[in-house]
């Protein structure tokens, strides 16, 4: 039976719900459950209060409102603008004024100057939309560069199609699955892979708020999604950790799994973790498969129509030998359209023949398994599976006061991969610590405050006078 052109939320398909494909679990969150007929009727409703928008911005609180807030717009093929609950005042400002929002769709900050647009939980709406352009920007999700302010991936239907079909063949994700994370709804793993996820391929899925434990342990799922930090949270309880032994598939990304921790998940559950490699611009391009071999320190090999190389800094090519270390550049249907009114560094990011530069550092070998070395640049910090630019962070300390200098780096944390650390020349008087993290947490998202503040006489810098960070531990 053929119900029409195919349709980026597949299983939101009306026609085929209309025939009998409902499910009563599609979405739980928030405590509240969903169906698929109950999601595609409310986010229907939702489509029809905002059809004649351009760009709306949605606060990715995990709640339903914020599924009924992207699948509404992605109905009506509004661009999604997702902003990070918690940001501050200098990062919101940034993010409304250059994505262009015109309005907020569901929930929306205190004293916004934007028309603010309810979601409601209860309406219902039938009416049919033809499906948007496969070219046209589904999301703008905003990303941290080594400087300045966050930019604006722009990511096409297309390339969220061809992204999540290369992920449900590489790990035999069907509808069969219940899906289970707790990651924030405002990044590629949480949003894109863990939520349109599910609704492309059928399977339920139960956001636990936070990715706790406790919370994984509990769900019964047969396919998990974390960033290191959960799963090392994981192993520190051992009899929780079992609990994931029933799952199918354990799946980590967003950051390096540390090696000792993919050992002990193997250990604990009896089932190696399933790594994936990706970014903001380029979804998930590396993957172990659901039937291929899982090495720790390594995250596999291209997904379907994927290619990738490696090239020295002088743009030669580096030896796919598991060896020679190179920059990582690849190629693929899932890759962004580029940053949001920053042609400069789109144009940046490729090479003249057309490959995206992801600023990581690789290693491939003969059969084309990648291991992921580190980054280029010491200023793009992930900590917690979060992705930080050092500028960011400096010129929001920077804007208080009592700092006179300050240099922000990202030190090695069992627990956070990276833990934000900045070093300040205070200037006379000085200033409490607490109060620094404060004052970064009142410009940025919460996440992107400094763990510790030193304070110190002087910043190393070279003869140049540039700050020499790697001096800095
Ligand atoms: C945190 N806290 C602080 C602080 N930082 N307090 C003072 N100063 C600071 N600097 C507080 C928190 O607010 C919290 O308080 C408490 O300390 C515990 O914080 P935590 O240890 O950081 O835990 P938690 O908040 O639970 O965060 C850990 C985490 C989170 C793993 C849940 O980092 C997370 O959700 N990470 C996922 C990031 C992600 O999805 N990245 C994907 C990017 S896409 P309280 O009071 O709130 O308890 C991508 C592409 C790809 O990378 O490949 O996927
Ligand atoms: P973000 O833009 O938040 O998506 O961050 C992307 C960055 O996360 C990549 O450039 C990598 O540095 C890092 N990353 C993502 N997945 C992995 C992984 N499996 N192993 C190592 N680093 C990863």
């Amino acid at each position: 039976m053929s119900y029409g052109p195919p349709l980026l939320l597949a299983s939101l398909n009306p026609a085929a719900i209309a025939a009998g494909a409902d499910i009563p679990d599609a979405v739980t969150i928030d405590d509240a459950t969903l169906s698929r007929s109950d999601l595609l009727g409310a986010a229907t409703s939702v489509a029809e209060r905002i059809a004649r928008a351009d760009r709306v911005a949605v606060l990715a609180e995990p709640t339903v409102r914020t599924v009924l807030a992207v699948v509404g717009c992605l109905i009506a093929g509004v661009t999604v603008v997702p902003v990070p609950p918690d940001s501050g005042a200098a990062e919101l400002e940034h993010i409304l004024r250059d994505s262009g929002a015109q309005a907020w769709l569901g929930a929306a900050p205190d004293g916004t100057g934007l028309p603010v647009v309810p979601v409601r939980l209860h309406a219902r709406s039938w009416h049919t939309y033809p499906e948007p352009d496969p070219a046209s920007t589904a999301f703008i999700l905003y990303t941290s560069g080594t400087t300045g302010a966050p930019k604006g991936v722009m990511l096409s239907r297309a390339a969220i199609a061809a992204g999540l079909d290369a992920l449900a063949e590489a790990w035999d994700w069907t509808w069969k699955d219940t899906l289970v994370h707790g990651l924030p709804l405002f990044h590629v793993h949480g949003l894109i892979l863990g939520l349109l996820g599910p609704l492309r391929v059928g399977s339920p899925v139960i956001h636990t708020g936070k990715p706790t434990p406790e919370a994984y342990a509990a769900a019964g799922g047969t396919l998990y999604f974390g960033v290191p930090t959960v799963w090392s949270r994981v192993v520190e309880k051992p009899e929780l950790a079992r609990e994931l032994g029933k799952a199918r598939l354990l799946v980590s990304g967003s950051a390096p799994l540390p090696v000792p921790v993919f050992e002990r998940l193997t250990e604990l559950t009896g089932q190696a973790p399933v790594e994936r490699y990706g970014m903001s611009e380029t979804m998930i391009t590396l993957s172990t498969r659901a039937d291929g071999e899982r090495r720790p320190g390594w995250v596999g090999t291209p997904v379907r129509g994927v290619r990738t190389r490696l090239r020295d800094e002088a743009g030669e090519p580096v030896p796919h030998d598991g060896e020679s270390i190179g920059g990582l550049q690849v190629r693929g249907p899932m890759l962004f359209d580029g940053y949001l009114n920053r042609p400069d560094a789109t144009a940046a990011d490729w090479t003249d023949d057309g490959w995206f530069r992801t600023g990581d550092v690789a290693v491939i070998d003969a059969d084309g398994r990648h291991r992921i070395v580190g980054r280029e640049s010491i200023d793009l910090i992930k900590s917690g599976g979060y992705r930080i630019g050092a500028g960011e962070i400096e010129t929001a300390l920077l804007g208080h006061p009592a700092v006179a200098e300050v240099a922000v780096v990202g030190l090695p944390d069992d627990d956070l991969g990276q833990r934000i650390v900045a070093f300040v020349v205070a200037r006379d008087g000085g200033v409490d610590a607490a109060e620094l993290i404060a004052h970064v947490g009142e410009q940025v998202s919460a996440h992107k405050r400094p763990r510790e503040i030193r304070f110190v006489d002087a910043l190393p810098r070279n003869a140049m006078g540039k700050v020499q960070k790697k001096l800095l531990s």
